[in-house]
């Protein structure tokens, strides 16, 4: 039987296991890109380590999420990145090259390799037939001193597209109808491997937008064949020669398959709350909005830029609306002004902001309380634009430009014919936003960087009171918050960890102090959504040494283990019920067990009631859990 595009990428990347479902695999990375955010943790864990130099051929140091540096803490930041880049070997993307994905696909994706990445999004490049990973902060580090990135080998499932999109529907509505059949935990465990007819109609952009969203399904990864499309965009970039053919096999085996018929998607909008929640666009056409933004990672490309600027061309924004754009590059920005989209866009009364995350992660642009913001990104998690509360609606470009104009929610149908969207033949040449390397100068660490904390062995025996009782779909935004404030801390352990659950419950971090060690109790796919690390390390600063759930998503799982602290699954989820906050869990044996591999049993000690929850560890995750984390198992804390 033949190999899936999915199983080549990994087994040409293979150090460690099979490549069979459910299996721990190592993969050696070829490429690594770090963020400014949980970057500036790999950064410090790497030197933690003491590592040298960086391993791969190919590390990238992005500055896109804190590009307006608010505060000189942020350029502290900044600072800190780009000497440590110059000194150990990575190249340094400056703040207002872009947003590190849309960057890296340009500039650096190669069909066949590997790019782990210390962001959730990282699988755009998948676009580029790439095995393409997010992962935290401690795996980056670990992979950039030249160690394997070690993952549970996931299920390839088959994507087959037929028929193409009709007019006015765009990627953003295949990934959200997607969305809308598998629901936010729909991916976990999988990787979608695009094939079959329908992939020819879609261009690189278009793939980009469907590959990077696939994050928000919880999948390890999403891939694309390296084909003709690809080629003809590395050529428009330049970079004609990066380019190499992959696909799956002929008679490639999945281990699951679905099909999407391209041309019977419309355009589809996500109600507040979560990514999942999606509907067509007619059934809230007409709610009034007074904010529209798009760009992001999900949205910040060319076709979306072009396809905004088509609607907009002639027009005014509506007086009520607020309306920013983010384009996802230096690149694309330069190509705007070159081709004359800058000029149409501002006479229409567009707000063109810096290449950047922009408002995404609630970075600025921060929604009036009580208001409704239309949004082409990527997310819309409860409280992630910086507001508590928020009112958050996710669509198409499209469907944004159309709204922006009329004040609400509006079907692009409505405009009649659609502007086609064409690549340009070049893009602008873009390398003054790049730093390259020359091993030279002294890392300069502001008075923001703080060092990193060390995870306590697990214990004996746990006995502590449940803080909090959460429910399904737990995001990282709900446990560590987005938002300038809280962003500003991502190099400083202590004041980022008073922001831990801050929309959930005010009161979490006086509470977690009072108690020293604590427990967390949550539903299905705990922790879904960014790769934030600081959703770990917060709570494990605060004492929480078990975090108990019906199921987890994967990265945070890996994180809370990188951390060492105890991810455990209830064996029966019907236990949930019988927990409430403040309840008190005694787990005599908890590490006894964890070495055994056994259930572990756990004990409410205000019902007597005891109940099974499982940890299923490889031999790696078990060291490293047991030791208190990647860093205090480097540094022999084991006791
Ligand atoms: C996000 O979109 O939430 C972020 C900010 O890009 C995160 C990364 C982080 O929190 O460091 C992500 O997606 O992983
Ligand atoms: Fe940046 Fe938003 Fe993409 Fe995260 S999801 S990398 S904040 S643009």
């Amino acid at each position: 039987m033949g190999r899936s595009l999915a199983k080549t990428l990994i087994e040409s990347h293979l150090v460690a296991g099979k490549a069979v479902a459910g299996e721990e695999i190592g993969l050696a990375a070829d490429q690594l890109l770090l963020t400014d955010t949980n970057g500036i943790q790999s950064w410090l864990q790497f030197e933690a380590m003491g590592f040298p130099r960086v391993v791969p051929k190919r590390v990238v140091s992005y500055i896109d999420h804190q590009v307006f540096a608010p505060d000189s803490r942020n350029s502290d930041d900044h600072r800190y990145m780009q000497t440590a880049a110059r000194k150990y070997g990575a190249v340094f993307s400056k703040p207002g090259n872009g947003i590190c994905h849309q960057v890296h696909m340009e500039t650096f994706s190669r069909p066949g390799e590997f790019l782990l990445g210390s962001d959730s999004h990282t699988p755009l490049c998948g676009a580029a037939g790439m095995l393409a990973i997010g992962a935290g902060g401690l795996d980056v580090a670990v992979a950039m001193g030249g160690g394997p990135y070690c993952l549970t080998m996931p299920a390839v499932v088959r994507v087959w597209l037929t028929g193409a999109l009709r007019p006015w529907v765009t990627a953003k509505d295949v990934i959200l109808e997607l969305l809308r059949r598998y629901t936010v935990r729909g991916g976990s465990g999988k990787i979608f491997e695009y094939a079959g007819p329908g992939v020819q109609s879609l261009l690189a952009t278009q793939r980009m937008t469907i590959a990077n969203m696939g994050a928000e399904l919880t999948l390890t990864t999403s891939v694309f064949p390296s084909d003709e499309i690809t080629r003809s965009f590395l050529a428009r970039l330049g970079r004609a020669d990066d380019w190499r053919p992959m696909q799956a096999d002929d008679d490639a085996e999945y281990d699951d398959q679905i099909e999407l018929d391209l041309s019977s998607i419309t355009p589809l909008v996500a109600l507040p709350g979560s990514p999942d929640k999606v509907v067509p666009v007619e059934e809230v056409a007409g709610t009034e909005i007074q904010q529209v933004t798009v760009g992001s990672c999900t949205n910040g490309s060319w076709h979306d830029m072009a396809q905004v600027t088509n609607v907009v061309r002639g027009r005014r924004v509506h007086p009520s609306v607020s309306f920013v754009l983010f384009p996802g590059s230096h690149r694309i920005l330069a190509t705007m002004a070159r081709e004359q989209l800058l000029t149409e866009l501002i006479a229409a009364g567009v707000l063109v902001s810096e290449p950047s995350c922009g408002s995404c992660a609630g970075i600025g642009h921060v929604p009036a309380a009580g208001t409704k913001s239309l949004r082409a990104f990527n997310r819309n998690f409860s409280g992630r634009s910086g507001v508590k509360d928020d009112a958050v609606y996710l669509c198409s470009s499209l469907v944004a430009a159309a709204s922006a104009l009329t004040g609400v929610i509006t079907d692009p149908r409505t405009l009649g014919a659609e502007a086609p969207v064409r690549l340009p033949e070049r893009f602008a040449a873009s390398d003054v936003g790049f730093v390259q390397p020359d091993g030279g100068g002294d890392v300069v660490r502001g008075t923001n960087i703080k060092p990193v904390p060390l995870g306590e062995p697990v214990a004996a025996s746990l006995e502590a009171p449940v803080l909090l009782k959460l429910g399904d779909k737990v995001s990282t935004d709900d446990i560590s918050p987005a938002g300038s404030a809280a962003l500003m801390f991502r190099a400083n352990v202590p004041a980022i960890s008073e922001y831990c659950f801050k929309y959930v419950d005010p009161e979490f971090v006086p509470r977690a102090k009072a108690a020293g060690r604590s427990i967390l109790v949550g539903g299905e796919i705990y922790g879904q959504g960014s790769s934030r690390e600081v959703a770990a390390i917060g709570p494990m600063f605060l004492g929480v040494r078990a975090v108990i759930v019906k199921s987890f998503a994967r990265i945070h799982r890996a994180n809370l283990i990188n951390w060492g602290v105890a991810p455990l699954t209830f064996a029966d989820p019907a236990a949930y019920d019988t927990i409430e906050r403040d309840d008190v869990l005694r787990i005599d044996g908890l590490r006894a067990a964890l070495v055994a591999g056994t259930p572990i049993a756990v004990t409410n000690t205000r019902t007597g009631a005891t109940f099974a929850t499982t940890c299923v560890l490889t031999p790696r995750e078990r060291e490293i859990l047991l030791a208190g984390g990647v860093l205090a198992h480097t540094k022999g804390a084991t006791p």
